[in-house]
């Protein structure tokens, strides 16, 4: 295709959109899923909402094959999952001897990074592999990673919140069965909520930050540890991935203000406007592509209406859900003013205990490795170049806008 049709123009690029964050500019290629503006996300041509009731090893399957896995496939994932589910002890002495005031996604960034001694494909590049084979060792370091994440992810939250010791994997059970058991919690909602929780947050098409930051990293033939621990170092922003935790604090605050009972709409419309006249944005509303209500949001408020309607703080989301869209469109500044899928993930998490919302991106990190791993090993399979596109400066952009 690239030989025959390498010339067809695309995209074109303007001015705004140089200093605009490259917003809508098509120069990246992702195969993994894509996000329609109105209907969200698609994994490899099915909607997310087609997918809920899937396990995260049927989706690392279809993420990378390209086809739901039958039975014996998904079972395969998860025993490949298990063999490799071991996690070598000084992962958990790095841990340990991290200050306690560390956040929990610098600890998952720091167990990640430790971890990159594993690495096969920097060993076998070190011994000279083809670029044929580039693929097969990203995949066995993707399945050595993902295998371990629930356990360093587990091991995060027991360590940076005093849980006590550490539970281990057990091989019988699925992957996210294991990451809600080793947290500590046996209730089987919870580990329902799991489930469908890193479902959900598994990919989002190639532009996001984390997904473009894994991408470019690995473009230099940096190995599967270092990019997803680039790609999760950008999901740690209060503009990605973070929003869960802020979206959390923004309920929590406006509970405390009305006395832990959900406010009314007036009450809520003006803590909305004092959150938007003190400078700050509304964390979990608006989307960078997306121009309607987030698929993913809608999946977990469906949740929580069929298991905990009358929760006051699912009251509170669910009324947030009413007013803040019409407030942000008085605004006037948001594109999109509709809930996004960190509106909604902090109230389900809060609900069945996980009150440490620090921790929330780290839930949302051990399924977006998922899409970085999937994506990853897509590139290397398609032997694509490093990533180094052209960059301008304001002079020449002058001149090309005829300003002097
Ligand atoms: N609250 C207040 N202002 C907003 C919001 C919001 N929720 N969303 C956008 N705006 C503002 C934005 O800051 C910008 O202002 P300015 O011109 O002063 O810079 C203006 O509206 C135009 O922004 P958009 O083009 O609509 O949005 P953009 O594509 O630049 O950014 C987000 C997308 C997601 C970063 C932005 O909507 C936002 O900051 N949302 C709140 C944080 C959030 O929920 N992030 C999570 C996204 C999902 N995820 O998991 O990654
Ligand atoms: C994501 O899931 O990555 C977010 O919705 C952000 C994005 O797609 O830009």
């Amino acid at each position: 295709m690239i030989k025959e049709h390498g010339g067809t123009v695309i995209s074109e690029v303007t001015l705004q959109q140089a200093y605009g964050g490259m917003r809508g500019v098509k120069g990246l290629v992702c195969d993994t899923s894509l996000v329609d503006p109105e209907d969200g996300l698609i994994i490899r041509g099915i909607p997310i909402i087609e997918l809920i009731d899937r396990t995260p090893e049927e989706i690392f399957y279809l993420l990378c094959v390209g086809e739901l896995p039958s039975d014996e496939d998904t079972a395969s994932v998860k025993d490949e999952f298990a063999a490799r589910s071991e996690v070598p002890e000084y992962l958990f002495d790095v841990l340990r001897n991290l200050p306690k005031t560390a956040h929990p996604m610098a600890m998952l960034v720091t167990g990640i990074s430790a971890l990159e001694n594993e690495s096969a494909f920097r060993a076998r590049y070190d011994e000279g592999m083809v670029k044929e084979d580039y693929w097969e060792s990203t995949l066995e370091d993707s399945l050595q990673l993902l295998a371990k994440l629930p356990s360093i992810a587990a091991a995060v939250y027991r360590i940076r919140f005093d849980k006590g010791d550490l539970i281990p994997y057990d091989p019988k059970l699925d992957w996210s069965t294991n990451y809600a058991c080793m947290l500590g919690n046996d209730d089987p909602e919870l580990a329902d909520l799991i489930r469908l929780y890193l479902v959900l947050h598994s990919d989002h098409e190639g532009g996001n930050v984390s997904a473009f930051a894994a991408h470019v990293v690995g473009s230099a033939l940096s190995d599967a540890y270092y990019s997803v621990a680039a790609g999760l170092s950008g999901l740690a922003g209060p503009l990605h991935g973070l929003a869960n935790q802020e979206c959390l604090k923004f309920l929590l605050g406006i509970l405390e203000r009305f006395d832990g009972k959900a406010p009314s709409a007036d009450e809520l419309e003006e803590f909305t406007w004092e959150v938007l006249n003190s400078g700050r944005v509304v964390p979990g509303f608006g989307h960078a592509v997306l121009r309607a209500t987030d698929p993913r949001y809608t999946a977990q408020y469906e949740f929580g209406k069929a298991h905990f309607p009358d929760d006051e703080l699912f009251k509170t989301m669910a009324l947030g859900f009413e007013v803040i869209p019409k407030v942000l469109m008085e605004h006037g500044k948001a594109k999109n003013p509709w809930p996004n899928v960190d509106a909604a993930s902090g109230t389900m998490l809060y609900h069945y205990g996980i009150t440490e919302m620090l921790y929330y991106t780290v839930f949302f990190s051990v399924s977006r490795a998922m899409g970085m791993l999937s994506q990853l090993i897509t590139s290397r399979a398609m032997m694509e170049p490093i990533t180094r596109p052209k960059s301008v400066n304001t002079k020449w952009l002058k001149e090309q806008a005829g300003v002097s």
